[in-house]
């Protein structure tokens, strides 16, 4: 975090905090999300448009976003673009937060999500909390399979996480160090699994989470794309156990 007024508390991480959203085919959601953001208040709101057939551009712009366009496919394409484009900027954020672009409430939590980077956290995660009590994706068989995901995290790396949550807050000096490279359904484990390599002091906190209101579900909501993000997860711990991490 910069900025002289540190001790004043969330208003000032806000003024320092980019939000990124990664976005296919969103016309319908992004609205309610941007209008959530407190859009005066925030460093930038990039929303990554990932080759949208629809509207998705246009209506973010409107509202007040700045627009990257990023032609490669994936989610990670998409979060790499938008990094890129922020750490090119004369006054790079010093905290960037992930989120998707249908969970108006996530938007709504935005400063419970930068209260612990606040007070010196570096990755602040805002694990789904459901409707029925319980944690992670809104599917059962994601979530299922993304607790399989954690538990081998667990057994490998030590740490036991609620969830894989989108709704991420990270200091973004941190973030370049992890050196992301991940272009697709790797991305939320990889940076888990970096910022346990690095010791970056990680915190979870509980955002309740409802199925979206509008729109379509790209990834957990086909059985099809589910059963290839687990095997693209499954890969990504037996990579990232490999490749040991990048150095301290
Ligand atoms: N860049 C990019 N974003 C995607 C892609 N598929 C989905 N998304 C975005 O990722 C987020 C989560 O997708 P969503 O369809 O809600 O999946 P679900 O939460 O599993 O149902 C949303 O912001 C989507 O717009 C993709 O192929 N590329
Ligand atoms: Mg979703």
């Amino acid at each position: 975090m910069r900025g002289s007024g540190r001790d004043a508390g969330v208003g000032v991480v806000l003024s320092d905090t980019a939000v990124l959203i990664p976005a296919l085919n969103e016309e319908l959601a992004l609205p309610e999300v941007l209008r959530a953001l407190p859009r005066t208040s925030l460093h930038t709101i990039v929303v990554v448009d990932n080759g949208s057939t629809d509207r998705t551009a246009e209506v973010a712009r409107a509202l007040g976003a700045l627009v990257v366009e990023e032609r490669r496919p994936g989610y990670g394409s998409a979060c790499l673009a938008g990094i890129r484009h922020l750490a090119a900027h004369a006054s790079p954020p010093g905290v960037l937060v992930f989120m998707d672009a249908d969970h108006p409430e996530d938007a709504r939590h935005l400063e419970e999500l930068l209260a612990p980077v606040d007070a010196g956290a570096d990755l602040v995660l805002g694990a789904r909390l459901q409707e029925d009590g319980g944690t992670g994706n809104v599917h059962l068989h994601a979530r299922w399979g993304n607790r399989l995901v954690l538990g081998m995290l667990a057994l490998l790396w030590g740490r036991r996480f609620v969830d894989l949550a989108p709704f991420r807050a990270i200091r973004f000096d941190r973030l370049i160090a992890l050196q992301m490279d991940d272009t697709d359904w790797g991305w939320t484990l990889q940076m888990q699994v970096r910022a346990l390599q690095r010791g970056l002091k990680t915190v979870e906190i509980l955002v309740p989470h409802h199925p979206r209101a509008v729109g379509e579900s790209k990834i957990s909501g086909s059985w099809r794309t589910s059963l290839r993000v687990g095997a693209k997860m499954f890969y990504t711990l037996a990579r990232e156990r490999a490749r040991g991490g990048p150095a301290r």
